[in-house]
């Protein structure tokens, strides 16, 4: 499969496992799970066939691990905006973590932290490199630091995805450095 059809599969796997499922006819379990064959059988039925070798092609090389096959069944591993239970064990975060946005974004998030907006969790990346290219997706990048030491020693829970994304319900201003 070439790099223009393993990045349309992708796409097309996470606004269906994240985001709108019942569009093509499928439920997501509590814990964001989807049989393959069920999975597979909706996309032959919305025009979008895919044959297990493909998916698990885009599933092993994708940039970002987003899915995460068990057994016959497949999940994306974060970024939900249909809620789900990752069932994910509360982890203990780094001292630092990463967040990267806008400048339009700024004078809110200043005044009310950084909250989910339309996912179940705000998203924060082990490293600037990565929290760099999250607000790259969206206009010139601006990385804050989140105080995470700080944050889980006042009682925020923190969940990491099977991908390395770092799940906090939201991020009061106090520990945000915006700079
Ligand atoms: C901003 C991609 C105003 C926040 C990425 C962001 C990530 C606020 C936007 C994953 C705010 C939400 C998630 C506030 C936060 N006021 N704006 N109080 N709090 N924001 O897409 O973190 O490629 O839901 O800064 O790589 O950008 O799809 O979150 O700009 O891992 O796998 O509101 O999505 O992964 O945007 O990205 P998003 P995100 P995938």
């Amino acid at each position: 499969m070439d790099e223009r059809r393993t990045v349309k599969v992708s796409k097309y796997l996470s606004k269906h496992l994240r985001h709108q499922p019942e569009r093509i006819g499928i439920t997501l379990d509590a814990h964001g799970w989807v049989p393959i064959d069920t999975l597979l059988h909706a996309l032959a039925r919305n025009h979008f066939p895919l044959t297990r070798a493909e998916l698990d092609q885009v599933v092993a090389l994708n940039d970002k691990q987003r899915f995460a096959i068990e057994g016959d069944r497949i999940r994306a591993s974060q970024g939900h905006t249909v809620p789900v239970d990752l069932g994910l064990p509360p982890a203990e975060p780094p001292a630092y973590l990463y967040h990267g946005t806008v400048g339009r974004a700024l004078e809110s998030i200043r005044s009310e932290g950084l909250r989910p907006m339309d996912r179940t969790h705000v998203h924060l990346s082990p490293d600037r490199e990565t929290a760099t290219r999250v607000g790259a997706r969206r206009g010139r990048p601006i990385v804050l630091s989140v105080d995470a030491g700080a944050m889980h020693r006042a009682g925020h829970t923190f969940h990491v995805s099977a991908n390395g994304v770092w799940l906090t319900e939201a991020v009061p201003p106090a520990f945000l450095r915006f700079r």
